[in-house]
């Protein structure tokens, strides 16, 4: 009994020694171990979480639809509130199979004086089509709680936060418009052609203002739903590697490393793309998109009807929205 306990004794001393290394000191704690001071207001996921539960209340927000008009409405409102200029973006855009539907993007900005300035981006519309889920279920339009509220609302959120205290540099924050009409996977002729993220394409080409340049962008889409992982994705570190790492890197010293993993992810064509390609904005994608080896995948309740609010987990808002707000605050 007494050589075990010396034996424990002594094993239990080695291990605290090898963890203390050549150090001096006797701890039996690790004492030079500096725990990372946040310097940005804390992220409210609750407020977050709301802000995504008002627009999937409008229901699916698919252009050309009264509900759409609604939720856009209510967007320019709250950006309103919070003290933003607002400018709206009309314009009027032809989707996969010819037909043409009137588009907005909304546009909010913090600090207009400041020339140092970062984009925000998120894309407002929804999914007309279930094309992911059962074949029945094909044409019927989704509730996107997770494939645009969520963004949104982390956004939204955002805002709330810029309005009580600004930071050091401008912010605007786009709400974009028709990111998800690109052609369904169920039509046997898929058209030539860029299909997706139309509002997006649009505004790279037509800027709000003239000559408008920010130092950085940043992309939220699927950022709401519970066991979310967000890889590194291709075009963002093509375009924007050190603001991937800054991204990263922020959101693992706030202890989102579980969220923010340092993995490479597939590439997706997204609002970032045309961003990154006719404006020089250097622009990062943060999505839930998983790239395993040879597979790729997005979240099971992706372009189907199980996108609402039960996929949606307040901690992956508060990682992502705490993330985006030290990024911001921390920039001079
Ligand atoms: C692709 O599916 C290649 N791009 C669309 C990205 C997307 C759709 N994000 C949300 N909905
Ligand atoms: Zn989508």
């Amino acid at each position: 009994m007494k050589i075990k306990k010396t034996l424990l004794a002594c094993i239990a001393f080695s291990v605290i020694a090898c963890s203390c290394g050549n150090k001096t000191t006797s701890n039996a704690m690790p004492s030079d171990v500096t725990v990372y001071q946040r310097i940005s207001p804390k992220f409210n996921a609750d407020s977050a979480y709301n802000f995504v539960q008002k627009q999937v209340d409008f229901g699916p927000r698919v252009p050309n639809t009264p509900q759409h008009t609604a939720c856009g409405d209510y967007l320019v409102n709250e950006l309103k509130t919070f003290g933003a200029n607002v400018i709206e973006q009309k314009m009027s855009l032809t989707i996969y199979n010819g037909k043409k539907i009137s588009g907005r993007n909304i546009i909010g900005s913090y600090g207009l004086e400041k020339k140092n300035r970062i984009l925000l981006f998120a894309h407002w519309d929804t999914r007309a089509y279930a094309d992911s889920d059962s074949d029945k279920n094909f044409h019927t339009p989704i509730l996107g709680a997770d494939d645009g509220a969520s963004g949104v609302g982390i956004l939204l959120e955002v805002a709330r936060n810029l309005y009580a205290q600004s930071p050091e540099v401008g912010i605007d924050i786009i709400f974009f418009d028709a990111e998800d009409y690109g052609t369904p996977s169920f039509l046997e002729n898929q058209p030539e052609g860029n299909w997706w993220c139309l509002g997006s394409q649009y505004w790279s080409k037509n800027l709000h203002v003239k000559g408008y340049k920010a130092k950085y962008g940043i992309l939220l889409d699927l950022v709401g739903g519970k066991d979310a992982t967000f890889c590194k994705e291709y075009y963002s570190i093509r375009y924007a590697d050190n603001i991937v790492e800054k991204i990263w890197s922020t959101a693992r010293q706030l202890g989102y490393g579980k969220y923010f993993v340092a993995r490479d992810g597939g590439a997706i064509v997204d609002d970032h793309v045309s961003i990154n390609q006719n404006t020089g904005i250097p622009s990062v994608d943060i999505i839930n998109y998983v790239k395993n080896g040879q597979t790729e995948s997005f979240p099971e309740w992706h372009h189907t009807l199980d996108d609402n609010m039960t996929v949606i987990n307040k901690e992956t808002l508060e990682a992502v929205g705490q993330t985006i707000l030290e990024v911001i605050y921390k920039e001079k």
